[in-house]
């Protein structure tokens, strides 16, 4: 654990005396303790980690979750060309391809169709340990159903999937057989019409109540409910019908899983595409009131109902950890752990969550015919030093 804050770092107070976290943050900017609660320190976050890498990137501090939406200050960003400027009052999404009524529909337009509002989280499909799981955050997004869009445009019979391209772009170079060709392309993801037709998917325009920072993607973006970051289009510019599958390099290529998987007694290679959100706990803060340690974390899936989040202390067995109360179907959902009797040292917690389905949160073992890193939602443990 070269890399992490060592246990005498932290032993001897250094962190401690300056008043910092052990992210560099003061300890005010954590959520309030209670008088006689102290935060106890992770001895496993690299010492190099950064929350804001880059002007554009930003990784939240778990620490600082609370029961409240992600303030969108904070909430978690990343993207790959940067962030284009659109100007909301002259801002016109283009829908396009086979539909009845081709049409450019402003802000106001959109609103008038409908609007809903969902609290809902998600994490990059990047997200994993080495970034300690900063790459997610739960807001709260309004509005308009995706369907009220496009069954004001009318959908052609033959229409198969819906295409939604954000204003930002850049050049790729696309194989073909030993050629390469450089071409401009925006950001681009597809969906079923199926999928589009349902629900859930809505184009939000508000984050907390206020129009979309540009780094969410102002003045408009796709939500996908229980999805990765991935197919959550920012900076929506285009919603084209098309009749072919799309393949463009973020759909197709660049966001993709290669797993192995036993199937009928065989092992099964599948590429596939990054979708619905892999179940995934993730102990996010604990701290110390007189002898007991509070342990804190949440889960994120892909709506499914869970049936358990269990947690373990060294090498005890698995213990039963309280969920609270969803805010959403599609929230991030939060959970408690209380920890009696810790003898001062060094420990590991580890959790794993559970849906009603049967899927069970995997040990990094039990991941290993998962050969690409995306879709990482192995179980996380950490390590603390209790005082
Ligand atoms: N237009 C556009 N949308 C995009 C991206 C992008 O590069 N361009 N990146 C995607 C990825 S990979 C993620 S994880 C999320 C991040 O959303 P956030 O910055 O609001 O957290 O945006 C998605 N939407
Ligand atoms: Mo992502």
């Amino acid at each position: 654990m070269a890399n992490s804050v060592t246990r005498r770092e932290v032993l001897k107070g250094s962190l401690a005396t300056a008043g910092l976290g052990v992210l560099g943050l003061p300890e005010w900017a954590l959520p309030a303790l209670a008088q006689d609660e102290t935060l106890v320190p992770f001895t496993d976050i690299p010492e190099d980690f950064k929350t804001v890498p880059a002007e554009t990137v930003r990784f939240l501090d778990i620490r600082k979750i609370d029961g409240s939406p992600t303030p969108p200050d904070q909430f978690f960003t990343t993207q790959h060309y940067g962030h284009p400027q659109v100007d909301g009052a002259t801002f016109r999404l283009k829908m396009t391809g086979l539909v009845d009524r081709p049409k450019d529909l402003s802000l106001d337009e959109l609103k008038a169709l409908g609007q809903t509002d969902l609290v809902a989280g998600f994490e990059c499909s990047g997200n994993s340990g080495r970034r300690v799981q900063g790459l997610a955050s739960n807001g709260r997004w309004t509005g308009v159903p995706l369907r009220k869009v496009l069954e004001s445009v009318g959908i052609q019979e033959n229409g198969l999937e819906v295409v939604f391209f954000g204003a930002d772009h850049g050049t790729e170079e696309v194989e073909f057989r030993g050629r390469t060709f450089e071409v401009e392309q925006n950001y681009g993801r597809s969906i079923s019409i199926a999928k589009a037709m349902s629900p859930d998917p809505f184009l939000a325009w508000a984050l907390d109540g206020k129009p979309l920072t540009v780094h969410q993607g102002y003045p408009l973006r796709l939500i996908m409910p229980g999805w990765y970051g991935a197919p959550n289009v920012k900076w929506l510019a285009k919603v084209h019908v098309q009749e072919d599958p799309y393949l463009g390099k973020f759909q197709a290529r660049w966001y993709r899983t290669l797993r192995g998987e036993m199937i009928g007694g065989e092992m099964m290679w599948k590429e596939t595409a990054i979708t619905r959100m892999r179940v995934k706990s993730v102990i996010a803060r604990v701290t110390k009131q007189g002898a007991n340690l509070n342990v804190f974390g949440f889960v994120l899936n892909d709506g499914t109902p869970l049936k358990s989040v269990e947690v373990r202390v060294d090498d005890g067995p698995w213990q039963a950890a309280t969920l609270r109360p969803n805010q959403s179907q599609y929230a991030w959902k939060l959970f408690d752990f209380t920890w009696g009797g810790a003898a001062p040292g060094e420990h590991t917690l580890v959790s794993r969550a559970t849906d009603i389905h049967g899927n069970v949160q995997p040990t990094a073992e039990e991941l290993e015919t998962k050969k690409t890193f995306l879709e990482d939602n192995s179980q996380y443990p950490r390590t603390v030093l209790v005082s």
